[in-house]
């Protein structure tokens, strides 16, 4: 097997290779060492979430496949697993919390009553971890987005509930990030659309427009909070119509000075989302991405390293925009081991971003500006192959986390001693 000193060898060897294109290992292992991945409280137990009155995702657009056993059940197993798939990340990182996660002690607390009391135990829980939170409303799975429409419904009443809840959902982040001393990111989705042909599109779009409006007219300071808004292109039961949409929230977020969320399972299969970042950036200041793998009509299958996700991270680093753009994870999959889930997907982002950091970046952008596109992509090509393997089991040893292939047993041996005992 191999042992940490064939690891220490094989970095040696990468490190001059990457060495011969001008590129420094040890400077894109301490800039990936400083990036936080916000990961996703959901991928525990499927979207479930933790209220007294729990509700199945019907109506919401989403809907999760596959029955594998051990799901967190609770607050406490939720915890305890997302510490297990922490420990086999390298880096510390974020925890992305829903509402519907809150410790509501088994009461019923209906959504628009909802206080920071209520995630009082996670802020403990965080600030004990070392862990910063970020927050999402939760728009769906309740009686009252039953009808597919919740901030765009035509009925006051129903609007009027769902601003409250959203409004309660800002005081809570603003708490957080308080607690924290870090701002907390405030993503808002909601599942509104139809499944058939809509013909007053308009007048929903108005009507999602004023509640906004009416939700964000409440201003925290940007040291507590900060609001992202996300769209999608369509869902299940939404497939002919989604109100919050690419361009409505593009023109939302730039004309409001908010920030856009762009979902990577929420575009055309054909569309990149990577191509999109520097065009937002032009326009506005930070940038959220939810990194998910959309196969075909599902959004939210597990992320790995394929083209889209090492296309998107480049983009970060070669428009310098590390700083401005916050990386979430959103998937969710019940068909296999969930810790292991989270891991494979905060890994495969966390490679990507490295790739990205090994990049020859001065080289390239010479041949670039040089017309010369023959070397730029001879290069592109050629940096394919070098050993950016060793780079990273290097990495994950320096961090205190099992390199790659060794942490498969980790999870494992959490599932037979813990998940299975469920
Ligand atoms: C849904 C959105 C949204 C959700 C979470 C649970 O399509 O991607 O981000 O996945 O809010
Ligand atoms: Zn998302």
């Amino acid at each position: 097997m191999l042992g940490d000193k064939d690891r220490e060898r094989a970095y040696t060897e990468a490190r001059d290779r990457y060495a011969a294109l001008d590129v420094s290992t040890g400077e894109a292992l301490e800039r990936l060492s400083r990036i936080s991945l916000s990961l996703h409280c959901w991928q525990g137990d499927d979207v479930g979430g933790f209220e007294a009155h729990g509700q199945d995702l019907e109506g919401s657009g989403l809907q999760v496949t596959g029955q594998y056993p051990g799901k967190a059940r609770s607050l406490a197993e939720l915890r305890q697993d997302l510490n297990h798939a922490y420990a086999l990340i390298p880096g510390s990182h974020r925890l992305n919390l829903h509402a519907m996660y809150g410790d509501f002690g088994g009461n019923t607390v209906d959504r628009d009553r909802i206080e920071p009391r209520h995630f009082q135990s996670w802020m403990d829980w965080a600030g004990q971890e070392g862990l910063k939170l970020d927050f999402n409303a939760t728009c769906f799975a309740h009686p009252q987005a039953e009808s597919g429409l919740t901030l765009s419904h035509r009925d006051a009443s129903v609007r009027e509930f769902w601003i409250q809840h959203v409004k309660q959902c800002r005081a809570i982040s603003a708490a957080m990030g308080e607690a924290q001393s870090s701002p907390c990111l405030h993503n808002l989705w909601i599942p509104d659309g139809a499944k058939d042909i809509t013909v007053d599109r308009y007048a929903l779009r108005k009507l999602l427009k004023e509640s906004l409006d009416r939700i964000y007219a409440v201003t925290y300071s940007a040291a507590r909070m900060k609001d992202a808004l996300e769209s999608k292109l369509f869902g299940i039961g939404s497939e002919s119509f989604v109100v919050g949409s690419h361009e409505f929230y593009m023109g939302y977020t730039l004309s409001s000075g908010k920030m856009l969320c762009l979902d990577t399972g929420h575009f055309h299969p054909t569309e990149s989302v990577a191509d999109k970042v520097s065009a937002v950036l032009v326009f506005s200041d930070e940038l959220l991405l939810h990194v998910s793998r959309g196969v075909r009509w599902d959004s939210d299958h597990v992320v790995i390293l394929n083209d889209e996700v090492r296309d998107l991270m480049a983009e970060l680093v070669r428009a310098g925009a590390l700083d401005r753009v916050h990386s979430a994870l959103d998937f969710f999959d019940a068909g296999m081991n969930r810790i292991g889930a989270w891991v494979i997907g905060a890994r495969a982002v966390l490679k990507a971003l490295l790739l990205a950091l090994l990049e020859p970046l001065p080289r390239l952008r010479r041949h670039e500006e040089d017309g010369d596109h023959f070397q730029r992509l001879a290069l592109l090509e050629d940096i394919q192959t070098l050993p950016f393997g060793a780079v990273w089991d290097y990495h994950c040893l320096s961090q205190g986390v099992p390199p790659d292939q060794t942490w498969i047993a980790e999870v494992l041996r959490y599932e037979q001693d813990v998940l299975s005992r469920r």
